[in-house]
């Protein structure tokens, strides 16, 4: 697996070198808009600690992130009204992963709505 590096947009983010939109955070882990969204509320759920992704994650990190995730998911479907919510979450850039801090997509659905491509 390729190295973790230290300069990618989340890290710069998590630093606070680059502005974002955060919508919760704890220790473990920074909740943002996606800058890029899939749908009205797309958010993303980053771990503070330094995993390339899912695959090089320490057991520690990953309790905290998904329940973080399912507090983000839950908070996001209620604001919005949504009525599901879609988690995902990429795993090196042939699984469509192009930033290289760990994080999962948390992103409100509504019924007959489909994903913005
Ligand atoms: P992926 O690595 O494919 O799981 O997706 C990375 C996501 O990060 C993508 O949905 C777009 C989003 N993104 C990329 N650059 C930025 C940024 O600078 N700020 C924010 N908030 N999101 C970003």
């Amino acid at each position: 697996m390729a190295d973790y590096d230290p300069d990618n947009i989340f890290a710069k983010i998590l630093r606070g070198d680059l502005p974002s939109h955060t919508i919760y955070e704890d220790e473990s882990v920074v909740a943002i808009m996606d800058a890029m969204p899939q749908a009205d509320g797309h958010a993303l759920v980053i771990p503070r600690a330094p995993s390339r992704n899912l695959l090089d994650m320490d057991e520690a990190t990953i309790a905290p992130l998904f329940a973080a995730v399912q507090t983000v998911a839950r908070g996001v479907k209620t604001a919005l009204g949504a009525d599901g919510v879609t988690i995902t979450q990429f795993n090196e850039a042939p699984a469509g992963q192009s930033v290289f801090h760990a994080h999962v997509h948390v992103i409100p659905r509504w019924t007959d709505v489909p994903l913005k491509p």
